[in-house]
């Protein structure tokens, strides 16, 4: 079985300082963050840049500092968000992809997201793809729901995404797919043969998806984006120790854990 690439989602856009006192919000606590991570296995950070009082931006100036700063601090995977904020326009959140990172996120369709509605057109799927190709950037293909996975095969039919695609499956989003292992048996088995994916479970899917996702031969995300607790009522102290839990958890199945040079190799980046 190949590697484990340990993703770590640190802040998102929509965990709070007063859910999770230790949430990194500023260029620097996030670099710290993805240092950290690092240090604890992660090869990849998933980054949703925001203004130093909390609130969720697109702006490319604030990924390209943080974007720097962990560059200066490691050789982590940096991965930006193209789906921001529910309020953010279409023309914010591609912002980061003009950085030329390694991957972006890139969400392949619409769907609840709790009480909001987490919108993503036909329109704005292939224009974020047809960016992305054109900067270079191999997408991380977000899947909410079964229905995302045919509008992801659509862009390759449209020559807009190039095989082989990572996936990301985000499980347990309220009005989305929910995080049962039966509905991770059904994704994986949903994509085409020669694909990898990682599994992000929210809440209090995270950890059972991805111990399941380490013995399935998948990949792993954690963070506070997905799940800001260590077990049932006690928060995490940091993104790092939930990555270093997934490391420990994957060598006791026997499982090694990828460096981001072996996640790069593993994801085709670059090539
Ligand atoms: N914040 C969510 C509405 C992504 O990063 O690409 C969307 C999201 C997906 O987090
Ligand atoms: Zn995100």
């Amino acid at each position: 079985m190949e590697k484990l690439i340990i993703t770590a989602a640190v802040n998102g856009a929509e965990t709070t300082k007063e859910q999770q006192p230790n949430l990194p919000i500023t260029p620097d606590e996030i670099a710290e963050a993805a240092y950290e991570v690092y240090k604890a296995g992660g090869s990849m950070v998933h980054i949703h840049a925001r203004e130093n009082d909390g609130t969720p931006t697109q702006s490319k100036d604030v990924y390209g500092e943080i974007k720097e700063k962990i560059a200066e601090k490691c050789n982590i995977i940096f991965q930006p968000s193209t789906g921001g904020a529910v309020w953010h326009k279409a023309e914010e959140r591609i912002q980061p992809v003009l950085l030329k990172p390694e991957m972006a996120s890139l969400t392949c369709g619409t769907c609840n997201f709790g009480p909001d509605v987490f919108m993503n057109t036909e329109e704005y799927i292939e224009t974020f793809a047809k960016t992305m190709m054109e900067h270079g950037v191999k997408p991380e293909l977000e899947i909410f729901d079964r229905g995302m996975i045919f509008n992801a095969l659509k862009l390759v039919k449209k020559g807009l995404v190039k095989p082989p695609l990572h996936f990301d499956f985000v499980m347990g989003v309220p009005g989305a797919i929910m995080g049962e292992p039966r509905d991770l048996v059904y994704l994986a088995h949903s994509i085409p043969e020669g694909s990898t994916w990682t599994v992000a479970g929210i809440g209090r899917f995270e950890l059972p998806l991805a111990i399941m996702a380490i013995v399935m031969g998948g990949h792993v995300r954690v963070g506070f984006e997905d799940n800001i607790f260590y077990s049932r009522g006690v928060l995490a102290e940091s993104n790092a120790q939930l990555v270093a839990r997934i490391v420990r958890i994957a060598k006791e199945f026997g499982r090694e854990v990828a460096t981001p040079d072996e996640a790069r190799e593993i994801l085709g980046l670059g090539k």
